[in-house]
């Protein structure tokens, strides 16, 4: 039984992604900020499939927290063999020159330095026993930039460069790291992002279809089934309806 860890499984693409995982006899850690979300969803899990879950609520902001959780998992829970960084946000949209500093810092320290701290975390035991396979949730804000996107944009940039980099320096440990990037994904981000404005949240969606935390839970399945020879370096997933960010199709559905 392999075992996979989730960050940000407390709702969206870390939910869907920990379901196909269970329903497929991984061994799962959840991870996120809201407790009860992840112990709800643990409930949901064991009473529908077999595979253990461990929940573990701590913010990827926080190194020492990170550190700390991580590194003293229990025994039967040390040897994992794919890491998924999902959890990270973007909150506002505003023109660089009007926005706001704490934004800035909530998504630099999530987007970048969480991903990293879970990383570094992780890292000793697939060193260890030359394998594993990291995923990095990136976006196609990570490919271009849109108006008003700016900060965001620039860590969905980082997160690109970064699976670029993981990729070279583990290499001599045979390690697969695979970036996705998805498009328009309907799930709680544009509600993060409007700080709770859900009419607002609802806009961004309005008349097109798009991808939905499955659709991403899917391509991580298709992507850690693949031979040990094979590692899919880099998706770009997109809606039907959105051929890139400033480019969308708004139809009735
Ligand atoms: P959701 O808001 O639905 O999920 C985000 C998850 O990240 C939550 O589980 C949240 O858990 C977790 N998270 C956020 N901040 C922290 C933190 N500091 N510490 C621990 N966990 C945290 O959004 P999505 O599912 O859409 O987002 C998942 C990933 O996909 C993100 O990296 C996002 O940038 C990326 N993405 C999303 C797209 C979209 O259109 N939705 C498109 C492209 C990429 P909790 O609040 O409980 O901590
Ligand atoms: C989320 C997709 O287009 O809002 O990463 O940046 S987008």
């Amino acid at each position: 039984m392999k075992t996979a860890l989730i960050t940000g499984a407390t709702s969206g693409i870390g939910e869907a992604t920990a379901y196909i995982l269970a329903e497929n006899n991984y061994r799962i850690i959840i991870t996120g900020r809201r407790k009860e979300r992840l112990e709800a969803l643990k409930t949901k899990l064991n009473e529908k499939y077999q595979s253990p879950v461990l929940a573990l609520t701590f913010d990827i902001r926080q190194y020492n927290e990170v550190r700390e959780v991580l590194g003293g998992l229990p025994k039967e829970w040390q040897d994992i063999d794919v890491l998924v960084n999902n959890a990270g946000l973007a909150v506002g949209a505003d023109s660089i020159d009007e926005g706001d500093l704490d934004d800035w810092n909530r998504m630099i320290d999530t987007n970048i330095k969480g991903l990293l701290h879970v990383t570094k975390s992780i890292l000793p035991g697939m060193k260890k026993k030359k394998s594993g396979h990291i995923i990095n949730i990136a976006s196609i804000a990570g490919k271009e930039v849109y108006l008003k996107g700016n900060v965001y944009c620039a860590t969905k940039h980082a997160v690109d460069a970064l699976s670029k980099a993981m990729r070279i320096d583990l290499l001599p440990y045979h390690i697969k790291v695979t970036n996705i990037a998805p498009g328009m994904v309907e799930t709680e981000f544009s509600v993060v992002r409007y700080k709770g404005d859900r009419e607002k949240a609802d806009e961004v969606y309005r008349d097109m279809k798009p991808l939905t935390g499955k659709d991403i839970a899917e391509t991580i399945w298709f992507v850690i089934n693949r031979p040990a020879h094979v590692t899919i370096n880099d998706i770009l997933i997109m809606p039907t309806s959105q051929a890139n960010t400033s480019h969308l199709l708004r139809e009735n559905f």
